[in-house]
């Protein structure tokens, strides 16, 4: 058995949850915040037996689709100790960010 990690788009959060959830698969959805664009992503745990799993992580390719987005991000001012600048950079986001474990013992009490 292998617990995915999947860290995705809060727009495509919803539509993921429910093609996976269609398709049979377990998932609890978190509500997480991404370290650098400090804004809110969603990240999925789902425990799947190894036979499932290419399954699981085609629906997560074709649910997540990568795109370009405009964010602000803080920069400090040259110089300067504690100033900080938004100034607009491009990011591709969307996608899906997934770490996968083998999972040693799954007990449900
Ligand atoms: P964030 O940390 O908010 O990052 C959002 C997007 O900003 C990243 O997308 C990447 O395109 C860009 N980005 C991140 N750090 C950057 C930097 N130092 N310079 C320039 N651009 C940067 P993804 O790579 O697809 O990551 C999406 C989200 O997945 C991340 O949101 C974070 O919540 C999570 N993530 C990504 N890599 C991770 C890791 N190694 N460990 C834990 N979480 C991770």
């Amino acid at each position: 058995m292998k617990l995915i990690i999947a860290i995705v788009q809060d727009e495509d959060a919803s539509r993921l949850v429910s093609s996976l959830m269609n398709d049979g698969y377990g998932v609890t959805k978190l509500a997480t915040t991404g370290g650098f664009l400090r804004a809110g992503n969603t990240t999925l745990l789902i425990g799947v037996d190894d036979d499932r799993f290419q399954g699981a992580m085609s629906i997560i390719e074709k649910v997540c689709k990568s795109r370009k987005q405009i964010a602000t991000s803080p920069s400090p001012v040259a110089g300067t100790a504690s100033v900080y600048v938004p100034y607009p950079i491009e990011v591709m986001v969307g996608g899906a960010t997934v770490f996968v474990l083998e999972v040693e013992q799954f007990i449900k009490l």
